[in-house]
């Protein structure tokens, strides 16, 4: 191997490392809870806060482009609630109208696109819905 290639080698592995890191992925995110309570029968307004893990910082602008809420945290993954998407005005917070249909605890479940990171960041939220 002539000094050249090893340079080149070298070159690749360094640009190999900083990608891998630029990658760090959608583990990096998470949504936190922000109100997990309401009525079993009227339903209300429910919110979960997106935030950089490292840092803290609330990531605004995600696109959340599936959502469900079920019951898989009482072991009835196939009971579903309604839940529409509503308007936040904190950076960082997203609010839904969530409808369960019985009382107990529920999962909301989340898919997010976030600005600059390729893969998808995954949320679970336990909801608490009262009699
Ligand atoms: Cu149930």
């Amino acid at each position: 191997m002539n000094k050249r290639l090893i340079t080149f080698a070298g070159a690749a592995l360094t640009l190999a490392a900083s990608l891998s890191m630029a990658q760090a992925g959608a583990k990096d995110y998470e949504f936190q809870p922000v109100k997990t309570e309401v009525g079993s029968g009227t339903g209300g307004d429910v919110a979960a806060r997106l935030v950089q893990k490292a840092s803290g910082t609330p990531v605004a602008n995600a696109v959340i482009f599936r959502s469900r809420l079920d019951m898989s945290p009482e072991d009835m993954g196939d009971m579903t609630g309604t839940l529409t998407p509503e308007p936040s005005s904190e950076p960082g917070v997203y609010r839904f109208k969530a409808r369960p249909t019985m009382a107990g605890k529920w999962a909301l479940k989340l898919l997010a696109k976030v600005p600059g990171e390729s893969e998808t960041v995954e949320g679970l939220v336990v909801i608490t819905a009262k009699e």
